[in-house]
């Protein structure tokens, strides 16, 4: 449908002449008056800049009149320089030309308005008076609009839910407007540097509430429409656009307050009251904790929290109004799981993190969007480490966030996190890892090589220094580096924006090729770009990073501080390409390069300091090597074997030592990059040795953690993922009793007569568990875990269950189940990808999530609309399994074919592809290397498995993007 908006030239709009959304004749005359102007590019000329928005909205939310809003913006204008237009965004609004008024402030009459257009490719509303707009004057324009209020979760939408009790479907309105779509809900100046205040009135029926990003300030009732009342909001700070936020609902609220007089509500449904407890706890102590990180104190006199049934995003910050999907807010003890919790405390402590960090002070342009979200994830680490100590959650998320990003940017097709943005397309693309996980690897890098101090006190001097005001990442090193060289732990012969942009500005990171000269105790590094693809020409891996060193040795054994010990350098002549250290130990000890992972690079070694490596990681001293690095260790080691640049022996070597290891981090990393092998191999003949090899490492860890009979203490995040981890694996090969005890417990649910109410599986274990019993089962399971999905009043289960349902093995049922996802009524629109991606990845439902994506794209496309950059979730998940030339070119075509549809998610298409052709020449190179240490590893007394299929992935909680 997007078509729509390409294809029709939606309103040239004529003074003098009222007309609505739909296109008019080209030999209508009216349209000759004005020429179209013409722009190369998608930018507002800065002539005319907003200085208050007055906002008043009614908003008809039943259905008998159907789901309409329509109201009235008054914009306060300043004029930086003589100029003839008024241009601002409107997109898909109704607007009524003929009462548009356009008056200066210090005269009483209206001006003349000579043409009001439209350029739908621009979103562009543009005015035309009669006279020239003097710089020395202010403006005000008005301009009435309508629009409906329809179910695409962007711009002013429509959500719904069914009340049990009262047995109906019950409707709200919402919010979404980051990053484009503030336009959609009112014509306005929609760029993040157009900062300027609003004053929001919104109408409605006297039934519903009104929420905005400021507190309420009178009530009145509406004398023309009966029943109907109209909610005034104080006048916010000076923000922009795509923070506004406003919403309709019958929602209930808890309220708590803070010391020093920050009101926080917490909006749900009134059947989910009882899950928010949770977010009313944390939510104040966060914003406690960042007031005294960032030395400012928030701003506004209250937040709201509200969970919205049906959301795309996982939350959005909007200024004193936040909204959540309800899995990113609500919590229920006994229904979601510890890595639920989890994640609400990790979206709540984001989306706080933003008040200052997005909010306070914003990026000029989307360009420095990664600046926004990496720091946001990266606080957010920090706040919930705060809460939640207990937990030990910083490690695992630095490590997981590093980790993946080793992935993604190897990929050619990857970008670099500060990009120039020209078409409106490419924003929404760049809500992705590289800006999220990249961006907070790099912020944390930051934070280890200036110290606390030095980098506390520069990000709160920038915030000071730019609050209420848009920045550039380069203010942002300005204010660290001054901070740095004020506290000393920054060389004055360096500065942040020269390291930083080596990070920001350029794709990729590098691998540090350290080769140590026994004779000498020394060592000669050299950096040079890490790509997955084994034949890209050394030329194009000629790029260089200003990489922070930190290294120890098994004499010093000192893993404690993550500071820089050295530099490698990288100046514009790619001098600081090699560098040499110096006092080393002897041939008998090893030395070890990036401490906890502080730098965001790979480190490959000579072969002498690996053999040294693996002794003592394969001995009772494992533990020296601190975790984080017993993780690091295996993650490099697996990727340069990956990409044919050293033996898999080495790898498997490391792996070897897991049969000690207990903790989880250093699991996750083997297992993260197995499960990429385990993928390939699915259909090849060596899957056999390959399931053994798998058995024989799970097996002792199985039984360490106690088998899915021992339930960990609730607070040890960590050994709760890593049973659950480990749970989802045994079960799929067949470990030790896993499958016997998962469909014994699920059959001891099934017996219960209130299933709802009562159930007898350990809720940690609960996604392992369902989707080995639906797994193991037949349509009898699948149908009374469906029904129990039905049933369901907690986001979380509910998300649960739709992943665990994908794991049937009946054809007919994942079929029917792929339909299902296409079905509103059955399935949100937000949860269709999860759907989908938890079919696909599914050893039996690959060949249909394949063929259902070839067959069905217009469907899938339309249900995603306008959110189309999601089709990346579904190609993702297909493209991770091919690995052929045919499924390459098929691929290939498909895109070709269907070029509209993927024209926002082109990024994701290309990253898609490069992943085929990876998977080919894995196959080609990797095959027999593999095969042969395979061998060497496996126990010879183990036992010899029965070909059963197995899936490859057990759940795809996918990471949505907050
Ligand atoms: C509107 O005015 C600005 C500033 O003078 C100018 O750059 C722009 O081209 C004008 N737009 C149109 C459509 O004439
Ligand atoms: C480890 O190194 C840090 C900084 O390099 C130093 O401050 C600390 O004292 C060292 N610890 C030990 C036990 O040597
Ligand atoms: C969606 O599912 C509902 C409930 O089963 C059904 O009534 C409706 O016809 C389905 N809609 C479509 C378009 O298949
Ligand atoms: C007022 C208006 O143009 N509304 C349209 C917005 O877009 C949706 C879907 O594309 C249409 O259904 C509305 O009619
Ligand atoms: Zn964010």
């Amino acid at each position: 449908m997007l078509q729509v908006l390409k294809y029709f030239v939606f309103f040239v709009l004529i003074i003098n002449n009222s007309v609505s959304a739909y296109p008019k004749d080209s030999g209508d005359e009216s349209q000759e008056i004005g020429k179209p102007a013409v722009y190369d590019n998608y930018r507002l000329p800065t002539s005319v800049t907003p200085e208050n928005y007055k906002v008043e909205i009614f908003t008809h939310l039943n259905d008998s009149e159907g789901f309409t809003f329509r109201g009235i913006v008054e914009i306060t204008l300043n004029v930086n320089e003589f100029c003839d237009n008024i241009t601002l965004h409107a997109k898909n609004l109704t607007i009524d030309t003929k009462k548009i008024v356009l008056t200066e402030i210090s005269e009483n009459e209206a001006l003349k308005i000579r043409n009001v257009e439209l350029m739908p490719k621009h979103d562009f509303l543009i005015i035309y008076p009669q006279k020239i707009l003097s710089k020395f004057r202010k403006y005000i324009v008005k301009i009435p609009f309508e629009g409906s209020l329809d179910t695409d979760l962007v711009g002013y939408y429509r959500s719904s839910y069914y009340d049990k009790e009262f047995k109906k479907r019950v409707w709200l309105s919402v919010t979404q407007f980051e990053a484009t779509h503030a336009r959609e809900a009112f014509p306005c100046f929609d760029e993040p540097e157009m900062k300027a205040t609003f004053d929001i009135s919104l109408a409605h029926h006297k039934m519903y509430s009104a929420l905005s990003n400021m507190p309420l300030k009178e009530t009145k009732a509406v004398d023309s429409i009966q029943d109907f009342v109209m909610d005034t909001f104080e006048t916010s700070v000076k923000m922009s656009t795509y923070l506004v936020a406003y919403c309709v609902s019958d929602f209930e609220y808890k309220e708590v307050s803070m010391k020093d007089d920050v009101t926080f509500r917490i909006y749900a449904r009134r059947e989910a009251m009882n899950q928010v407890d949770y977010a009313a706890d944390v939510g104040p102590k966060v914003l406690k904790f960042y007031e005294d990180y960032f030395q400012i104190k928030f701003p506004l006199p209250k937040i709201d929290m509200i969970a919205v049934p049906d959301f795309s995003a996982g939350a959005m910050e909007n200024w004193g109004l936040i909204t959540y999907r309800e899995t990113a807010l609500l919590y229920q003890a006994n229904a979601s799981t510890l890595s639920a919790k989890h994640r609400v405390a990790e979206v709540i402590a984001h989306e706080l993190a933003h008040q200052w960090f997005g909010n306070l002070v914003t990026m000029r342009w989307w360009t420095d969007l990664w600046l926004n979200e990496g720091f946001a994830t990266y606080v957010a680490s920090l706040g919930v480490a705060h809460l939640h100590p207990e937990w030990k959650s910083f490690d695992e998320e630095s490590v997981d966030n590093t980790l993946d990003i080793f992935k993604v940017d190897a990929l050619k097709s990857s970008h670099p996190v500060s990009v120039t943005i020209g078409h409106p397309n490419q924003i929404s693309q760049i809500f992705d890892a590289i800006s999220y996980s990249k961006g907070s690897v790099v912020i944390r890098m930051c934070h280890k090589f200036l110290g606390e101090k030095g980098f506390r006190f520069g990000v709160s001097n920038y915030l000071k220094k730019h609050q209420y005001a848009n920045t550039l990442q380069d203010d942002l090193w300005d204010s660290l580096t001054e901070s740095s060289h004020e506290e000393q732990s920054l060389s004055r012969s360096l500065s942040v924006k020269d390291i930083m942009d080596s990070w920001t500005l350029q794709v990729g990171y590098p691998v540090i090729e350290v080769v140590r000269d026994y004779d000498t105790n020394s060592a000669t590094l050299t950096q040079s770009r890490y790509v997955s693809d084994r034949y890209t020409p050394r030329s194009e891996l000629n790029s260089c990073w200003w990489i922070p060193l930190t290294y120890t040795d098994s004499y010093r054994k000192n893993f404690t501080s993550a500071a820089a010990q050295d530099w490698m350098t990288c100046n514009k002549d790619k001098e600081g390409i090699e560098k040499k250290i110096d006092n080393l130990p002897d041939e008998n000890n090893w030395v070890i390069f990036n401490i906890q992972l502080a730098g965001l690079y790979k480190v490959k070694y000579d072969e002498q300091n690996y053999k040294l490596l693996v002794e003592t990681l394969n001995s009772e001293d494992y533990n020296i090597i601190n975790v984080i690095n017993r993780a690091q260790l295996i993650d490099d080691a697996m990727d340069l074997a990956w990409v044919g640049r050293q033996d898999y022996g080495i790898a498997l070597d490391m792996i070897n030592y897991l049969k000690r290891e207990s903790e989880y981090i250093p699991w996750k990393a083997a297992l993260d990059n197995l499960r990429i092998v385990n993928r390939l191999l699915l259909r090849s003949p060596l899957y056999g040795v390959f399931k053994a090899y798998m058995r024989h490492i799970l097996k002792p860890i199985y039984a360490k953690l106690g088998g899915i009979s021992t339930v960990p203490d609730s607070s040890e995040l960590h050994i709760v993922k890593h049973q659950a981890m480990i749970c989802g694996w045994s079960c799929k090969l067949d470990v030790g009793d896993c499958i016997k005890r998962s469909v014994e417990y699920f059959n001891t649910w099934m017996v219960e007569t209130e299933p709802d109410h009562i159930n007898p599986i350990p809720l940690n274990l609960r996604p392992c568990i369902y989707c080995t019993a639906v797994r193991n089962g037949n349509e009898k399971q699948w149908k009374f875990l469906w029904q129990r999905y039905v049933n369901s009043n907690v986001g979380a289960e509910k998300s649960m269950i739709i992943s665990a349902l994908s794991c049937a093995k009946e054809q007919w049922i994942l079929s029917r189940y792929l339909e299902w996802s296409l079905n509103s009524t059955l399935v949100r629109k937000q949860d269709a990808s999860i759907v989908f991606g938890g079919v696909a990845r599914d050893e039996v439902g690959f060949h249909l999530a394949r063929n259902f994506f070839f067959e069905r794209i217009d469907d899938i496309y339309s249900t995603l609309f306008p959110d189309t950059s999601r089709l990346t979730r579904y190609i993702k998940p297909l493209a991770e399994q091919m690995s052929t030339q045919k499924e390459l070119t098929d691929l290939k075509d498909l895109v070709a074919k269907k070029a509209k549809e993927f024209e926002k998610s082109t990024q994701g298409v290309k990253q898609a592809l490069e992943v085929v052709e990876l998977n080919n020449q894995w196959k080609l190179n990797n095959y027999f290397s593999l095969a042969r240490n395979l061998n060497r590893m496996i126990d010879p007394e183990s036992d010899m498995i029965t070909e059963e299929s197995l899936s490859d992935e057990l759940t795809t909680t996918e990471s949505i993007l907050v």
